[in-house]
């Protein structure tokens, strides 16, 4: 018997414990996603004395998981903080933990986001930017998101979010905030432009969670706190805080459960891969090794793009 045909008789098995909706059950006849890769994300310094946990993004392994360039769990006191840096050809998702977090652009637009705020800021074209932990710290996850070649070069944008703006599903011990795409018939207001589910889940103690996610999106899971069971039930992978999973795209579900008696939280982040070219350095996400030299000349000359940064600093790390 091979292994597909396996698990499929093992599910049919397992489901058969529990009542079973005639509905929900014909959407979870597709596999349940396996465990590809779990990795711990260590501490690592960026920006000015800020420490990171850095889990897709890293400089040998995991570089990037397609669109997918960098997911960092920060937590960062003043006064460290991420000075004056520019960004071009992507999207930073900056969502808070706890604390607060303070930015500011060169084009003027800047804000402060709290517990359970949202970021999504489209670098696009270019954007110079320093952003700074509030008083008493800040905490949270920055996901970097690329964007497609037809995107690369559009004018920046944000889109904020307060938390009371975020949905939330809660259904058999799964509360869900829906940060992006739709998660038990709940839709994110969020637009994404390179197709992205981010979704920030708790588990109550026995809670599962089966998310479709589609076969062809690449998928990874981070743990926040607690411990959760992984993957197929036969085949479960159990992993506790700041450790990453990365499915493999072997079906259209991810399976997630809580078997311990402690609530567990963890994110479940999914995007449509773009399958171009990269070119990568620092902040700049380009397709060539050209547009990303390109890109450093742009910003050194403040031109097509960076023409605000020519005068800019930030009112941050001047001791005011
Ligand atoms: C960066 C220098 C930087 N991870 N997590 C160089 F400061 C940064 C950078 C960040 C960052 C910012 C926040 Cl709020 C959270 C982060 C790196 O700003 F990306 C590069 N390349
Ligand atoms: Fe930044």
């Amino acid at each position: 018997m091979n292994i597909a045909a396996k698990r499929t008789v093992s599910f049919f098995r397992s489901s058969t414990a529990r009542p079973v909706n005639p509905v929900r059950f014909m959407t979870k006849m597709a596999k349940f996603r396996t465990v590809e890769h779990m990795l711990y994300a260590e501490e690592q310094m960026d920006g000015a004395g800020a420490r990171v946990r850095r889990s897709i993004g890293r400089s040998r392994e995991f570089t990037q998981l397609d669109p997918f360039l960098l997911l960092d769990h920060f937590d960062v006191k003043p006064p460290a903080g991420f000075p004056e840096h520019p960004h071009r050809g992507f999207e930073t998702v900056t969502y808070m933990l706890k604390g607060s977090f303070n930015h500011e652009d060169f084009a003027g637009h800047k804000g402060s986001i709290g517990v359970g705020d949202l970021q999504w800021m489209t670098a696009g074209r270019g954007i110079l930017h320093s952003e700074v932990p509030g008083p008493d710290g800040g905490e949270g996850f920055q996901l970097w998101v690329n964007l497609a070649k037809k995107d690369k070069m559009i004018e920046p944008a944000y889109q904020e979010l307060r938390s009371s703006d975020i949905p939330v599903a809660n259904e058999n011990g799964v509360k869900a905030i829906v940060i992006a795409g739709e998660c038990l018939g709940v839709k994110s207001p969020v637009r994404t432009r390179t197709p992205t589910m981010y979704l920030d889940i708790t588990l109550s103690p026995g809670a599962v969670l089966v998310q479709p996610v589609n076969e062809t999106w690449n998928a990874f899971s981070y743990v926040i706190s607690g411990k959760v069971a992984f993957g197929p039930p036969d085949e479960q992978q159990e992993k506790e805080t700041f450790y990453c999973v990365i499915y493999a795209k072997d079906g259209a579900n991810v399976r997630m459960e809580n078997t311990t008696a402690e609530d567990a939280r963890l994110v479940l982040i999914a995007g449509q891969p773009l399958n171009e070219p990269l070119a990568r350095r620092g902040p700049m996400v380009m397709n060539t090794q050209e547009e990303i030299d390109q890109a450093f000349r742009d910003f050194r000359n403040s031109q097509n793009g960076f023409e605000r940064g020519k005068n800019w600093t930030s009112r941050f790390f001047k001791g005011d």
